[in-house]
């Protein structure tokens, strides 16, 4: 699909509009212990985990588009999990910084999808109440925007931020937050660093415990048709 480039515009100033209001909120103080790994986006501290897929969404190396393709393609998938927190690394190609460096520009990720039981039937529709599509059978959402802040025309570094949202079942819509995370928070749940994208969700947060299974999905962004999927058990 060919987007109008004023409409692609139009998008840009609201998402910076967006995203310059949201940055304003305090960080909240986390009182869990430390994440085991150090999240900044380096993989080099990754011992033992898990793979879920070697590449995310599509490869967009391989796309044939003019425009050539300006966005932050996901690649390989991992995960790992201690007492406290599941962990996740998505490695990308170009980097954040790098993408931001050439473009200057806000974008999105793509969205992570958590079925916590396994079913179904419960947690999300195909479609939520706006007409958007979901994943069925999700009951939690992960919104993965990345940007800048300004403040005083003041513009921050390249920024991400994880956006987590429950289902709920009579708005039909993922608008109950659960945590909402920043990579300029005080030591951060999330990150972005030389080989991509780490996070640190609490299990609590997921509402499953050690030996609990559950499935992720992810949705690369603008790869509509190919999302992944994996059953994750926490050990
Ligand atoms: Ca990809
Ligand atoms: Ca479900």
């Amino acid at each position: 699909m060919k987007r109008d480039p004023w409409l692609q515009f139009l998008i840009i100033v609201l998402l910076g509009l967006t995203f310059a209001g949201r940055f304003g909120a305090l960080a909240t103080g986390v009182t869990n212990p430390p994440p085991k790994c150090k999240i900044d986006g380096v993989f080099e501290d990754w011992s033992a985990y898990q793979v879920a897929w070697s590449e995310t969404g599509f490869d967009w190396s391989k796309a044939k588009m003019t425009p050539a393709f300006d966005g932050i393609d996901l690649k390989e998938f991992y995960y790992d999990n201690d007492e406290t927190y599941l962990y996740l690394f998505i490695k990308c190609k170009p980097t954040l910084q790098e993408r931001y460096d050439e473009t200057h520009r806000t974008a999105m990720l793509g969205y992570l999808y958590i079925d916590s039981d396994m079913n179904t039937n419960t947690g999300a529709a195909d479609r939520d109440a706006d007409g958007a599509w979901t994943v069925s059978g999700a009951e939690i959402q992960i919104y993965l925007p990345t940007g800048f802040s300004s403040a005083e025309g003041k513009k921050s570094d390249c920024l991400l931020i994880y956006d987590m949202k429950r289902w709920d079942v009579s708005s039909k819509l993922f608008d109950q937050r659960i945590r909402k995370a920043e990579s300029s928070d005080s030591d951060p749940l999330v990150a972005h660093g030389k080989d991509g994208v780490e996070m640190a969700l609490l299990l609590s947060d997921l509402g499953v415990q050690k030996g609990g299974k559950f499935s992720l999905a992810c949705w690369e962004s603008r790869a509509l048709r190919n999302i992944n999927k994996t059953s994750i058990q926490i050990k």
